[in-house]
């Protein structure tokens, strides 16, 4: 059966979103990109693909099967990622099933589990044994290394490097070109800010910046 998907969000992440759909899809024969919704309902298309109206239009469009899988494309952590939560239980909640997507250019080690939702970007690193939970990002050329284990809803932004053995819990965001020392707990809701070094565990909740960072 053709997978019909659906991208939740128009904006800055979903252009890279959509273009890792679109690497994907131009060698899966069963998987085809509908479309995308947003706030507005009538965006301008994003690198050829359509706005297909609202997040109240997915249920009816479900129905019609005319969608089956959506995948949320929203990046930002307005609100520590209260919103990229929402939409993921949104999407499941209209009838959707959660589409994991990597990039074909990602490495992953076999042995790495991947959550539902979840997106692999370009040139991102997992190693063995890694285990991914569900609707993470992990952002172009990320590393997350061996033993690693990720929560829902978490962002690994673009470049960050988790060494070994990292705990990174529900709705994490880690910055930009962030480091994350081995064996350290990031604690639920906890963001670390661009271009950090983590030498000590993170509070639930916390902002940390700088290196080291506190
Ligand atoms: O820096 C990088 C690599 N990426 C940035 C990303 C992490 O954050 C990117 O450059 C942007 O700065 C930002 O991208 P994002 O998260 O797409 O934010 P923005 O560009 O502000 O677009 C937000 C999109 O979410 C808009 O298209 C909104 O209409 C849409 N949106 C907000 N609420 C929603 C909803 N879409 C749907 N379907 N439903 C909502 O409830």
């Amino acid at each position: 059966m053709t997978r019909r998907i659906v991208c939740i969000g128009g904006g800055g992440h979903a252009v890279v979103v959509i273009d890792a759909l679109q690497a994907i899809v131009s060698t899966a024969a069963d998987m085809e990109i509908a479309g995308f919704t947003d706030e507005t309902g009538a965006a301008q298309p994003i690198l050829g693909l359509p706005c297909i109206g609202t997040d109240a239009d997915l249920p009816h469009l479900v129905a019609s099967r005319l969608l089956t899988h959506y995948i949320v494309a929203v990046g930002s952590t307005r609100g520590g990622g209260e919103l990229r939560t929402r939409l993921f239980i949104a999407g499941e909640a209209a009838g959707l099933a959660p589409l994991t997507a990597i990039h074909p250019s990602a490495i992953v080690a076999r042995s790495a589990l991947i959550g539902e939702g979840t997106i692999v970007m370009a040139g991102a690193v997992i190693q063995p044994r890694v285990e991914i939970g569900r609707n993470v990002i992990v952002n172009t050329r990320a590393s997350i290394d061996h033993d690693c284990r990720i929560g829902d809803h978490v962002h690994v932004a673009p470049g960050a490097v988790l060494s070994g053995g990292i705990l990174l819990e529900d709705g994490c965001h880690v910055g930009a070109g962030a480091v994350i020392l081995q064996n350290l707990r990031i604690e639920r809701g906890a963001t670390v800010a661009a271009g950090s070094t983590v030498v000590r565990g993170v509070a639930a909740g916390a902002l940390v910046k700088g290196t080291p960072a506190r």
